[in-house]
């Protein structure tokens, strides 16, 4: 049986990808690991919760010793916007929080899973049907301990064969828990806005195009490259993958055919502007799909749905 470590469990993708392998693996077998209480008593009091800083190596070492841990789900980090109002503290948070990780990982055999992202590209990547392989000088400090963070778990792998794996996430829209400090968060603030206040402001100019992902299939993403036939994998760690390219207005778009009285308007945010133009704005995801099937289920349409159905019950 798998004994697995989820550190970032109280953020975005952690809280629910707690209850998503808590449920695959059982309850005991799933340890939650933050820096603060989790505010859902689920995740608090359903299995193992520990408190751990990630910059600390002993604290990681210790929870994996204790709990035996074979995996690793590797999710704490700065996101790009606040990145940029701290870069020194993003540094250190996700590349020493990832090196100590790593370490602990070679000293107990564990594997993996590091989620990067589209912002490991950069200006001067290919902005359509951005390949698999391709320049990555990105210009932010979160991109670029991205960057770094891929080519670190390679490193392991071939250096010490440690199973590191991941994907490339791009920008996530769930509605569990709130994103935090990212550029891409306006994709899930505009459906709350819709749901709460019928109009939106939005802080991304008009054709601003990201790559987008419901949560449910990253998710599954996650568990199924940690479950891919290693045999198949070629890249291992940083694969692209997306489910749907959006803009403001095509979201605002899917979200009038369930809202039709929704309206929005812009008030640019240069820092997030800024950034989100140094990103790509369509993913290849070819090499995921070839090498362990990935495929997303949601589209726009169903995503938008389903978002609105859940936040209208929440409300
Ligand atoms: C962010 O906006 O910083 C993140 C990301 C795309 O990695 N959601």
């Amino acid at each position: 049986m798998k004994k697995i470590l989820v550190t970032g469990a109280v953020g975005q993708i952690g809280s629910e990808l707690v209850a998503f392998l808590r449920e695959r693996f059982g309850n005991d077998n799933v340890v939650a690991a933050g820096h603060a209480k989790p505010p859902d008593p689920d995740l608090r009091d359903a299995g193992p919760f520990h408190f751990i800083e990630c910059t600390e190596i002993a604290s990681v070492a210790a929870v994996v010793k204790q709990h035996r841990v074979d995996t690793i789900y590797h999710l704490a980090a700065i996101l790009s916007a606040s990145a940029e109002k701290h870069p020194q503290k993003a540094w250190q948070v996700n590349m020493n929080g990832l090196y100590n990780i790593l370490e602990v990982a070679r000293e107990y055999g564990c594997a993996v899973f590091t989620p990067s992202s589209i912002a490991a590209f950069g200006p001067g990547t290919p902005r359509e049907g951005t390949p698999q392989v391709t320049v990555q000088r990105p210009t932010t400090i979160y991109g670029i301990t991205k960057a770094s963070g891929e080519l670190l778990c390679d490193y392991y792998f071939l250096k010490y064969g440690v199973d590191t794996r991941g994907v490339r996430y791009p920008g996530l829209i769930s509605y569990k828990t709130a994103p935090g400090g990212g550029t891409t968060d306006y994709a899930v603030e505009i459906f709350f806005e819709a749901v709460r206040r019928r109009r939106y402001t939005c802080w991304l100019r008009e054709g601003t195009r990201l790559d987008m992902m419901y949560m449910p299939d990253a998710l599954r993403a996650a568990v199924e490259i940690m479950a891919a036939d290693p045999a198949r994998l070629v890249h291992r760690n940083a694969f692209n993958i997306t489910a749907m390219t959006v803009s403001p207005e095509r979201l605002a778009a899917a979200i009038q055919r369930v809202i039709p009285e929704f309206t929005m308007d812009y008030d640019i945010d240069p820092l997030r502007q800024a950034i989100a133009d140094s990103w790509p704005n369509r993913l290849d995801d070819t090499a995921a799909r070839e090498e362990w099937g990935w495929a997303p289920k949601y589209d726009l349409a169903a995503m938008a749905e389903d978002m609105i159905a859940n936040i209208s019950k929440r409300s």
